[in-house]
């Protein structure tokens, strides 16, 4: 299949000048609340200039940068709800051109985050050629547009610094709840694992994957990558992984355990399957 589908129909056609490097919208922390009641009817009347399929680019430059969100998702609606209320007006300001893909797994069967990301970019490319793709759990809401939602040169891990690991990173290889990938990143390192059933252990083997294919991980200051969680209990459908907590946080072992990993898993080329199904497209705004 082709990956890769590069004609510029998300071009303005006229001759905009492009967005400043830095943009002026961007204010820094964001104060994160919950407010009760709100609808999707709600995120959508504040964000009129998002298209169908949560598309958006800036009305008066043209945007430097072409960003995918993609949300694995089950279950989550409320907490959806939230991150669309706080990331549309968050990429806005950023003068982003951007997309925002919720990737829903069907049915019962046990939760597989790292096949949904899959899913995602499958799905995400054969749109557009989005130059960088964040790969974003739903109930992780930044803290802090100076955050920005561009790729680097490297493999950029955005979550360093979440409210429920005070802060901090919780530790060097931690590569989990928003990470953002170049295309060509995420071919080098043969997408991500597809056998990671249950909560826990295939973001530490992403953060393998991209060492083992040559690449460092890049991160936002402290300061500005700052994450709120919703609160919440483990799903149904997502007992933890028995295999997640085999893997202690050290490179040098981890390395040996997943040394199979993009050698003989042809995981770019995974897919739809039975149960990862796309809902995608529909980005939470009827
Ligand atoms: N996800 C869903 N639906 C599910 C399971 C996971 O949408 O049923 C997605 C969602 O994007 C979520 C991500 O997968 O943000 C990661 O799953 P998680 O939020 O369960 O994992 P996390 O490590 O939280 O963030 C674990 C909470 C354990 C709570 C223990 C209470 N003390």
């Amino acid at each position: 299949a082709n990956l890769f589908n590069l004609s510029k129909s998300h071009s303005h056609g006229d001759n905009m000048p492009y967005c400043p490097e830095t943009s002026p919208l961007i204010g820094g922390p964001i104060h994160v609340s919950f407010p009760s009641g709100l609808t999707l009817a709600e995120v959508q009347r504040k964000n009129p200039l998002v298209i169908r399929g949560g598309r958006y680019r800036p009305p008066n430059c043209e945007a430097r940068h072409k960003t995918a969100i993609i949300i694995p998702h089950r279950n989550r609606e409320h907490h959806l709800k939230f991150l669309l209320y706080y990331l549309h007006p968050f990429l806005q300001r950023q003068q982003l051109s951007y997309g925002i893909y919720v990737i829903h797994q069907a049915g019962n069967y046990t939760f597989n985050r790292a096949k949904l990301m899959n899913v995602g970019f499958r799905e995400a490319m054969r749109e557009e050629d989005w130059d960088c793709l964040f790969f974003h759990d739903v109930d992780l809401i930044p803290e802090d547009d100076r955050n920005l939602y561009t790729c680097d040169a490297n493999p950029k891990h955005a979550a360093i610094a979440m409210d429920k690991f005070g802060y901090k990173l919780p530790y060097k290889m931690y590569f989990g709840g928003v990470s953002a990938l170049s295309p060509l990143h995420y071919l080098k390192m043969n997408g991500f694992p597809n056998n990671y059933w249950g909560w826990g252990g295939e973001d530490d083997d992403i953060g393998i994957r991209v060492s083992l294919a040559g690449m460092y991980i890049t991160r936002p200051s402290l300061k500005t990558g700052r994450y709120k969680m919703i609160k919440h209990k483990l799903d149904k459908g997502n007992d933890e992984n028995p295999k997640s907590s085999d893997q202690p946080h050290d490179a040098g072992t981890w390395l040996e355990q997943v040394q199979h990993v993009g050698k003989d898993t042809p995981d770019v080329e995974a897919g739809r399957d039975e149960h990862a199904g796309v809902r995608g497209r529909l980005s939470g705004l009827p």
